[in-house]
C-alpha cells in the first residue's frame, strides 16, 4: 500500500497503474520503460505543463478544430494513462480515435478498446491494412482512420511513424515529454508536456477557441520554439539546483 503522505504518491500511484496494465496485457513490456523515460524528463522539467507547452496545446485544439478529417491515434500506455481523457477530447472535437500500435497483437487491440470504450470514446472498428509505409505494426491503421487523416494526435509516439506520417503530407501533433526525440524533432507540433495533463489541455483549449483564433493560431507554428523553450526549462532548473 503506498501511503498517500508520501511526496511521489501521484508517481507511485502511476506506476502501479501502468504495472496492472502491463500485468492485464494492456501496457507492452516495453512501455513500462518507456513511461521511465517520461518520468524523467518530467522531472526535470518541473512536473507541471509550462506557459510554452500551454501554447502548443491551445494550438493543437486550434489544428483539430480546423481539422477537415482530425484523428487521434491511441497506444497502450496512452489508454492505461488517460482513456476518460481521450473519450473527452472526442466528445468536444468530435475526432475519430483509432488503436495503433507499435507491439500489435489482436487480443491487446481488444483489450485497449474495451478500456477506451468503458471510458466512453467510440473506437474506430472494420478492416486494417498496411497504409504508412513502415516495415513494423504501426504502418497498420484504418482506411477511412488514419489513413485520411489530415491532422493527426500522436501522444507517445515512436519517430518511425510520425516521420512517415509527415513525409505522407498529415499535420502531426506529438505528445512527447522528451524534447530531444526523434518524434519532437519531427512533429509538425510538439507538445512537451505529459499526456494526463497535456490531452485535457487541448480540450479546455478547444471550448474556449472561436473559429477566428483557431484560423489565426494555425497559420503560424513555429516548432522549434517549442523545443527550445522546453530545453531551456531544464536547463533554467539544472542551473538553479547548481547555484
Ligand atoms: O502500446 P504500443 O505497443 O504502441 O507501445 C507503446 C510504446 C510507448 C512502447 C512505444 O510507442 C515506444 O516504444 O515508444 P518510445 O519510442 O519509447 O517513445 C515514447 C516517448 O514518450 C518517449 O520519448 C518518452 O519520453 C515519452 N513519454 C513516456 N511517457 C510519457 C511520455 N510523454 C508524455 N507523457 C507520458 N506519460
Amino acid at each position: 500500500m503506498i501511503p498517500e503522505s508520501h511526496p511521489r504518491y501521484r508517481s507511485l500511484i502511476t506506476r502501479e497503474r501502468m504495472a496492472s496494465g502491463a500485468r492485464a496485457g494492456v501496457v507492452a513490456l516495453e512501455g513500462l520503460t518507456a513511461h521511465g523515460r517520461g518520468e524523467a524528463f518530467d522531472y526535470l522539467l518541473g512536473e507541471e505543463t509550462s506557459t510554452s507547452a500551454a501554447r502548443a496545446e491551445r494550438v493543437a485544439a486550434a489544428l483539430l478544430k480546423t481539422a477537415r478529417h482530425p484523428v487521434i491515434s491511441v497506444n497502450g500506455n496512452t489508454a492505461m494513462l488517460c482513456a476518460g481523457a481521450i473519450a473527452s477530447l472526442q466528445k468536444v472535437s468530435g475526432a475519430i480515435v483509432e488503436v495503433n500500435l507499435f507491439h500489435r497483437t489482436d487480443d491487446r487491440i481488444t483489450a485497449i478498446t474495451r478500456i477506451l470504450e468503458d471510458a466512453g470514446c467510440k473506437v474506430l472498428a472494420g478492416p486494417v491494412a498496411r497504409h504508412i509505409p513502415l516495415d513494423h505494426d504501426r504502418g497498420i491503421c484504418h482506411a477511412d482512420g488514419m489513413a485520411a487523416a489530415d491532422v493527426i494526435l500522436v501522444p507517445l509516439e515512436d519517430g518511425d511513424r510520425a516521420e512517415a506520417l509527415v513525409i505522407m503530407g498529415k499535420i502531426v501533433i506529438a505528445i512527447d515529454l522528451n524534447p530531444l526525440s526523434r518524434t519532437a524533432r519531427t512533429a509538425t507540433l510538439p507538445i512537451i508536456d505529459e499526456v494526463t495533463r497535456a490531452v485535457p489541455g487541448i480540450t479546455a483549449a478547444y471550448e474556449s477557441l472561436d473559429k477566428g483564433e483557431a484560423d489565426r493560431l494555425v497559420q503560424e507554428i513555429d516548432a522549434a520554439q517549442y523545443l527550445r523553450e522546453a530545453i531551456q526549462t531544464i536547463r533554467r532548473r539544472l542551473d538553479d539546483v547548481l547555484d
